[in-house]
């Protein structure tokens, strides 16, 4: 096919897009039945925006290997360019928006054609395709995939408005200490956000910025009818007063059009040379289309700049557009949920050549005859026969782990000894661990993992420290075998790190098997991050400590406390608090099995620093079942029991003082030590839906164990963290409770006096359980 074919098959294609994607939101909202009286949504104009973009990226620059992150409001072109090259239903479309139907913002987990990287809560998206780009370099560097192929550019089409999210930033800074390669963000540079429209010259900040992080900037500003305009007698003024024209007046005049445009250039600059006579050779719509002839719109234009990069240097491209542009709402600063009118609609329906009720038709109604365009669209670099989402094999875990030796010891050292066991053993599990923490590896245990592993750099660098005989504990050699990525301190960073390195199986064919190390409260700094992770169905293993007011002198600011309610709320996400070392072995080792399950997910692990006494015991089958499900009797109830302690994590000793001093008085009684809230919450949960879907003999793991208690009898709960993580206990079958926790924070101290403080001493647990008994004889 010659270039000029070539051109306006793109051409075509491009029209369809804007047809397309606007008719799927307008079906949306207009013509499907709406039972409940909301409002569907969808944003024709965000979409109008892109379609030159995207149209060029899909239709003609893009390789399989390359993946890319969609602004999240362009869902619909995203789904239409699938739908055109056969990878999307007719049916989807018809459906967006509604259950099972195209997701409102690309999904990888909901969508059923492919999306690479899920979008929707603005810039993580974007800051997602700069740590893949880094998983890519991780897995060529140590040559795990084939490097004889060109790398995937990992490419994220930005809305100009997420460049106000910070997380942007701080993925431009980590990329820049990592030197990121092969990654392009394509700014829709339209100066709308969903209020509002952006401040002038903001341009030349975000090109200094991304200059100053070690990118290439390409400005696409003007496209070729004004460049040849600009070129003309009066020209220059011409192109000075676009270069001036605030982008407030610059919008409102898209919107009003041609004769809009002429009145402010002749009152401006009619009295320049030529510039009149320019103006004459163009009537209103022609003015109109000369000057919204913006690079982001130019097709040859957006061709050129994405067909002129050479290398692999991380590259922006600011395209200029126009927010709706094409649709009859563009340049207004209200269209950001802006929906054509029937009336609009079908003015648009009838400029596009489209017949009614052949709205879904794909490649009708547009200047390139149908066959030339499916032959087109069958030699789509893009959809050639490509495997896109792989399933690398299962690693083999070691079962059981060995458990850490030592009379007393933490769960935080008790993890990293573990680590450092797989370590030294050279199993293929150990290869493919990536651990990373964002400048807190050494404060969290990894520091033997890193002594042996090394850190991950593309190139080989010494340590300074080892090489001056300066003595430290700590050896951080960096060389392309490492297995430690070290990051800044930006939680966010870490989570999307996670999400990339968890998404190396589908996305590069390698599984890998990421380990991140942060501070438990700080969860809450990425937790938006953690949750987009975990939306994607990413894989990784998170350990966090310290955890609660247990890390007491270090606490105040530090201490967690709805660090718990966050593990038992995210989905995706299984969270596991253990006290003690045989049970922290047994979850590493299945979070290993877990994390490699196709009906798996990530893992937590809240962890303490405070070293704790090892109970004198050998795991049997059942005991380490307990373990995983989340919960087993460390003292079993006599059947009929009318008091139990149950807990979490650190605060075992408390709990087993309080349940000495109490056992004389109250015989029978049992203490249940749970290692996962969340699990033992989502297994109750699983059960009664299973009653309800007519399984009568469903029982939960729970509800066995809280079964040998009277109906009357009492529960204590106790943990380092909001009470609520366990407090449901009670409705399981019944019985009263009293909750202890932490509701409070910010007090540093030493454990006697925060426990005391906080309710959380023997004597506080005692008492509770005096008010849980009086209670039930009430
Ligand atoms: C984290 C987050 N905050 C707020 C929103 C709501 N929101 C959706 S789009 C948008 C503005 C988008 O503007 P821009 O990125 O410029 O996209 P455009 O529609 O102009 O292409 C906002 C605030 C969101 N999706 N995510
Ligand atoms: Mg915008």
């Amino acid at each position: 096919m010659d270039a000029d074919r070539h051109l306006a098959c793109l051409r075509a294609l491009e029209r369809k897009l804007l047809w397309l994607s606007s008719w799927t939101i307008h079906h949306a909202n207009h013509l499907r039945e709406r039972r409940d009286g909301l409002k569907v949504g969808g944003h024709q104009a965000s979409c109008a925006s892109v379609v030159t973009l995207m149209t060029a990226l899909y239709f003609d620059v893009l390789r399989p290997q390359d993946r890319v992150a969609v602004k999240p409001h362009a869902s619909p072109v995203f789904h239409t360019i699938q739908y055109l090259l056969g990878r999307q239903t007719r049916d989807a479309l018809q459906h967006f928006r509604a259950m099972g139907g195209a997701q409102s913002y690309p999904s990888r987990t909901k969508d059923g054609d492919d999306v690479d990287f899920s979008t929707g809560s603005v810039g993580l998206g974007v800051a997602m395709t700069l740590f893949a780009a880094l998983v890519q370099d991780y897995l060529r560097t140590k040559k795990l995939v084939p490097t004889d192929g060109a790398p995937g550019r990992m490419v994220a089409l930005v809305g100009d408005a997420e460049l106000d999210e910070g997380n942007v930033f701080e993925a431009l800074l980590e990329g820049w200490k990592h030197d990121v390669r092969n990654v392009w963000w394509v700014i829709d540079y339209n100066r709308q956000s969903l209020d509002r429209v952006m401040e002038d010259r903001l341009s030349l900040q975000i090109d200094t910025l991304f200059r100053d992080m070690g990118w290439d900037v390409t400005v696409l500003k003007y496209g070729r009818r004004l460049e040849a305009a600009f070129a003309r007698r009066g020209g220059d003024a011409l192109r000075q007063w676009i270069d001036e024209c605030p982008n407030s007046l610059y919008s409102a005049l898209v919107y009003k059009g041609g004769a809009g445009w002429r009145e402010h250039l002749l009152r401006d600059i009619g009295d320049v040379s030529g510039l009149r006579e320019l103006l004459d050779e163009y009537d209103d719509p022609a003015l109109h289309a000369l000057m919204t002839n913006l690079g982001g719109h130019d097709l040859e234009t957006v061709l050129d700049a994405f067909h002129g990069v050479r290398g692999d240097r991380p590259t922006c491209f600011l395209a200029y557009t126009i927010k709706g542009y094409g649709l009859p709402f563009a340049g207004h600063k209200d269209n950001h949920a802006g929906l054509m009118t029937p009336d609009q609609m079908e003015l648009f329906r009838k400029s596009q050549g489209v017949e009614t009720g052949r709205e879904w038709e794909a490649l009708e109604g547009l200047p390139v005859a149908e066959d030339e365009l499916r032959e087109f669209l069958a030699a789509v670099p893009f959809a050639q026969p490509a495997e896109r989402r792989h399933s690398p094999p299962v690693l083999r875990v070691p079962d059981p782990f060995p458990v850490p030796k030592g009379s007393k010891l933490s769960t935080q050292e008790g993890f990293g000894r573990l680590l450092a066991d797989l370590a030294r053993g050279g199993s293929a599990l150990s290869e493919r661990i990536v651990t990373a923490s964002p400048d807190v590896t050494v404060s969290t245990n990894l520091g033997a993992w890193v002594n042996r592993r090394g850190v991950f750099d593309r190139r080989r660098q010494a340590d300074v420290f080892r090489l001056e005989e300066v003595v430290s504990a700590q050896k951080w050699e960096a060389s392309p075998e490492g297995q430690h990525i070290e990051l800044g301190i930006a939680e966010n960073n870490l989570f999307l790190l996670l999400a990339a390195l968890g998404l190396a199986g589908p996305l590069f064919g390698v599984r890998l098997l990421p380990v991140g190390t942060l501070y438990d409260p700080f969860i809450a700094r990425g937790l938006d991050a953690l949750n987009y992770a975990c939306y994607q169905d990413a894989r990784f293993l998170l350990v966090a400590t310290p955890s609660g007011i247990t890390l007491a002198p270090e606490g105040g600011a530090h201490q967690s406390v709805s660090a718990p309610l966050i593990g038992i709320g995210q989905p995706g996400l299984v969270a596991y608090e253990p006290a003690f070392q045989d049970e922290l072995a047994e979850i590493l080792r299945f979070a290993l099995e877990y994390l490699q399950d196709e009906n798996g997910g990530s893992v937590y692990l809240r962890l303490s620093t405070r070293p704790l006494a090892q109970p004198d015991r050998t795991l049997g089958p059942e005991l380490r079942r307990g373990i995983v499900e989340g919960g087993y009797w460390l003292v079993p109830p006599e059947p009929g029991a009318d008091l139990a302690l149950a807990y979490t994590g650190v605060v075992a000793p408390e709990v087993q003082e309080a349940f000495a001093e109490l056992r004389e008085d109250a015989r029978g009684a049992g203490l249940l030590a749970v290692t996962s809230a969340d699990r033992l919450h989502a297994g109750w949960r699983a059960a009664q839906s299973a009653r309800a879907s007519g399984d009568a003999a469903a029982r939960a793991p729970v509800e066995t164990l809280l079964a040998p208690l009277a109906r009357e009898a009492a529960l204590v709960t106790v943990l380092d963290g909001h009470p609520a993580a366990l407090s449901w206990l009670g409705a399981v079958s019944g019985h009263r409770v009293v909750s202890l926790g932490v509701e409070r924070f910010g007090q540093s101290g030493d454990i006697p006096d925060l426990y005391r403080e906080y309710g959380l001493s023997a004597d506080a647990i005692v008492g509770a359980v005096a008010r849980a008994c009086l209670d039930r004889r009430a």
